[in-house]
C-alpha cells in the first residue's frame, strides 16, 4: 500500500528570529494533537550533513570560494532529504525543519555572487519533488534579531559563526530577501511578525498551520 504523505513545514528568517524556539513549541503542540513529528534543521539533520554544517559554519568552505560553499549546502541537503525527510513524510509524519531552501536562495542566491540560476539548479537536484507544504517566515528587524542572537550566545557560550560575523546591512538584506520570497510564493509562505512575545508568535503560527494544513493532515 502506498503510504499517506505527511506534511513538510519549514521555518525561515534571519538570525535571532525565534525559529528554534517556535519549532520546539510547534512540535509539542502537534504531538499533543496525536501527530508524529520529526524536528530537524539545516544545514544538518543527518550524520553527514551535520559534519558539513560544522565545516561550513566555521567558514572553511568559503575559503574554497562561494561555489564550493553552495555545493556543500546542496550536498548536505540531498543527504538530509534522502535519509531523514523523505522517509518521515512517507510514514505520514509532520517534518518541521529549521531553515531549508529559502535560506540558500537568500544567503547564497540573493546575497551571494553566484546568481539565482545556479542556486535553483542545485535546489532541484538536492530536493527533487520534496518541497515544503508550508514555510513560516519569522520576521524581525535585523537589529532585534542581532540582540536576541547575542543573548543566546551569552547563555550558550557559542562563538560567532561565519554568517553572524556579517554586519547589520547584510542582515537587513537577509530580512528583505525572505520577505521578497514570501511575496512571490504566498500560497506556500506565511509571514509572522516575530518581534512580539513568544506566546503571541506561537498562537499566530498555530493559526497559520492549522488553517492551511491540519484539516488535510493524516490522522495518526
Ligand atoms: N545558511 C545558509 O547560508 N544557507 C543555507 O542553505 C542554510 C543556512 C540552511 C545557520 O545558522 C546559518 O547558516 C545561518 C544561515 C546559514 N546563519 N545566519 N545568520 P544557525 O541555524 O546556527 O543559526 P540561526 O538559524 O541564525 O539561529 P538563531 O540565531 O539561533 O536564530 P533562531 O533559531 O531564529 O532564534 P532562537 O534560537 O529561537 O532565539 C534566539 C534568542 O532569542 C534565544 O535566546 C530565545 O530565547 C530568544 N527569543 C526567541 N523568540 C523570542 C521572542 N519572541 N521574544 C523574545 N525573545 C525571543
Amino acid at each position: 500500500m502506498t503510504p499517506t504523505r505527511g506534511r513538510f513545514v519549514t521555518l525561515e528568517g534571519g538570525e535571532g528570529a525565534g525559529k528554534s524556539t517556535q519549532l520546539v513549541r510547534l512540535k509539542a503542540r502537534l504531538e499533543a494533537e496525536g501527530h508524529e513529528v520529526v524536528a530537524t534543521r539545516e544545514p544538518g539533520g543527518s550524520t553527514r550533513a551535520e559534519a558539513i554544517r560544522r565545516f561550513v559554519l566555521a567558514g572553511h568552505a568559503l575559503r574554497h570560494g562561494p561555489f564550493a560553499e553552495l555545493l556543500l549546502f546542496a550536498a548536505a541537503r540531498a543527504d538530509h532529504v534522502e535519509r531523514l525527510i523523505r522517509p518521515a513524510l512517507a510514514r505520514g509524519a509532520f517534518v518541521l525543519c529549521d531553515r531549508f531552501i529559502d535560506s540558500t536562495r537568500v544567503y547564497q542566491g540573493r546575497l551571494g555572487t553566484l546568481g539565482d540560476a545556479s542556486v535553483a539548479a542545485l535546489e532541484r537536484v538536492a530536493i527533487g519533488p520534496t518541497r515544503p507544504d508550508l514555510t513560516l517566515v519569522l520576521d524581525v528587524p535585523a537589529k532585534l534579531g542581532a540582540v536576541r542572537a547575542g543573548q543566546r550566545r551569552e547563555l550558550t557560550g557559542a562563538a560567532l559563526d561565519r554568517f553572524e560575523r556579517e554586519g547589520l546591512a547584510f542582515h537587513t538584506s537577509v530580512r528583505d530577501g525572505f520577505l521578497a520570497i514570501a511575496r512571490e510564493e504566498p500560497e506556500r509562505c506565511a509571514v509572522v511578525d516575530a518581534s512580539r512575545g513568544p506566546d503571541v508568535v506561537e498562537r499566530e503560527i498555530w493559526a497559520e498551520l492549522s488553517g492551511r494544513l491540519l484539516s488535510a493532515a493524516p490522522a495518526l
